[in-house]
């Protein structure tokens, strides 16, 4: 077994009396009330969710196994000179909650190494597919990998459930492996006429899809940096809790990693990061290469409110401050392209928006979040094809929710069912309960 597998077995047999003792001793305890306005409301604040993978706090932001994500990027061992640590080290902290040494990390890159190659029916779907969205594309190009699980070959074999983690494992480790892979041959099929670097086995998960994609440093650690901060946002965001939902029925990870894509390519999701782009380009173009002062920048704003549209990149369902993974971000920039005219623009945002928000009175939360800052970074290295973005945030994101539905399944978590109830119950109950 490998050793991060092993590793994980450990901690998996440490976590399951807890979890078991927590359902039978205390699970009538009562944790939350549910309100009308919550129901009625997108369950926005509702606890009824458990992960111990990341956890959100409103004014803090993320913290993955605890840690902060200043801690992260700190902590976790990077490639000889470079800026940003490898992902295969935050795979190994978000298993395990341990901050991997170096030779952890280079088991982690070995063992993903042995499980990239593509089945030719990737390709093909991908081929088929160019004149759909890149989402469309990735969520179809995972859904065909598919035919491969090993879990369902587990599951029609009969095994016991409290091993279906462990094939669930080598799903998500031959799916993640493969995700460099799928995204630069996505992107350089629909932008750069299948130009597509070969791929280089001494390079890391980030360094090799910069490498496939041709595009110089520091873009590989913009890559590493990129999927890092999109792993994971806890689990009642729309595409963690769709993978969460759908594995919950015992669909292999194929399935539900696709499902998820599905829910982040939502415009209020994921997608958010690629209509910030628009959005800007609009302005750019109406400024005929011109930076826009704070006022002309104000009008912009209220123009799109008065429009009846939403500003892309700013609230958030939980944050009630700037999101950390912005602030990252715009440290990265204000080192790498402070300067730069679409930096200048954001920066112009960061300032300009937020009262424009509050003022406004309908945001509860007028800071911007992290699509707010991840275009600009990705148009000042070369992707100007924003339709692209929400596919480098669906890599990343697919490595907390493998995390996520592994740890479900071996803590033995049942099928996802609420109750639904009609408005009239709902009106019922009201009135007998008052305001
Ligand atoms: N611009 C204009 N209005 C907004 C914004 C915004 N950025 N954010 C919230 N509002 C409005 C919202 O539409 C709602 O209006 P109404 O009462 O007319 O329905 C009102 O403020 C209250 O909404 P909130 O409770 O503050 O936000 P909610 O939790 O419902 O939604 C978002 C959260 C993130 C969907 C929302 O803030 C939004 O639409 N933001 C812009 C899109 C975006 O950036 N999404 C990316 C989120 C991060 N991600 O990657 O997923
Ligand atoms: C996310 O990263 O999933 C977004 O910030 C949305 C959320 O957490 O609600």
């Amino acid at each position: 077994m490998a050793k991060l597998k092993e590793k994980l077995f450990e901690k998996i047999q440490e976590q399951r009396p807890k979890t078991q003792k927590l359902f039978k001793e205390y699970g009538k305890a009562v944790i939350d009330h549910i309100t009308v306005s919550q129901i009625l409301g997108g369950m926005r604040g509702m606890k009824c969710l458990v992960t111990d993978i990341s956890y959100l706090d409103p004014n803090e932001g993320i913290r993955y196994r605890g840690y902060t994500l200043p801690e992260v990027f700190e902590k976790l061992p990077k490639p000889a000179g470079a800026e940003m640590p490898y992902v295969e080290g935050l795979l190994y902290l978000l298993f395990t909650g341990d901050i991997p040494t170096g030779e952890d990390v280079n088991d982690v890159i070995e063992d993903l190494k042995n499980r990239r190659t593509l089945p030719q029916c990737v390709y093909d779907v991908i081929d088929a597919m160019e004149e759909s969205h890149p989402m469309t594309i990735f969520s179809a190009a995972i859904l065909a990998l598919s035919k491969d699980s090993l879990f369902r070959k587990d599951y029609n074999a009969s095994v016991s459930k409290m091993d279906y983690w462990s094939s669930t494992y080598e799903d998500a480790l031959n799916l993640l492996a493969k995700l460099p892979e799928i995204g630069a041959h996505i992107f350089t099929k629909l932008y750069r006429e299948g130009k597509k670097n070969k791929p280089d086995p001494k390079l890391d998960f980030g360094g090799d899809f910069a490498n496939m994609i041709d595009i110089d440093k520091p873009y590989d650690d913009v890559s590493r940096m990129y999927f890092i901060l999109h792993a994971d946002h806890e689990s009642g965001n729309v595409s963690a809790h769709t993978g969460h939902l759908v594995a919950s029925s015992l669909s292999d990870i194929y399935l539900a990693i696709s499902a998820m894509l599905n829910g982040l390519a939502g415009p209020l999701h994921g997608l958010a990061n690629q209509e910030v782009l628009r959005w800007i380009q609009d302005l750019r173009d109406k400024m005929g290469g011109k930076i826009p002062s704070d006022e002309e920048m104000k009008k912009f704003v209220w123009d799109t409110l008065n429009a009846g549209q939403v500003i892309p990149g700013f609230g958030h369902a939980v944050l009630r401050k700037t999101d950390p993974r912005y602030m990252m971000q715009r440290q990265f920039a204000l080192k790498h392209m402070k300067d730069y005219e679409l930096f200048r623009y954001v920066d112009i945002l960061f300032k300009v928006v937020p009262p424009i928000l509050t003022e406004q009175g309908k945001a509860k939360n007028p800071w911007p979040n992290v699509d707010a800052h991840s275009g600009v970074i990705q148009w000042y290295y070369g992707i100007t094809d924003y339709d692209f973005y929400t596919v480098l945030f669906g890599m990343g994101r697919s490595i907390g929710i493998c995390v996520n539905i592994i740890w479900d399944r071996a803590l033995l978590y049942p099928i996802e069912r609420p109750k639904s109830l009609t408005t009239s119950m709902i009106e019922e109950m009201a009135k007998k309960a008052g305001s």
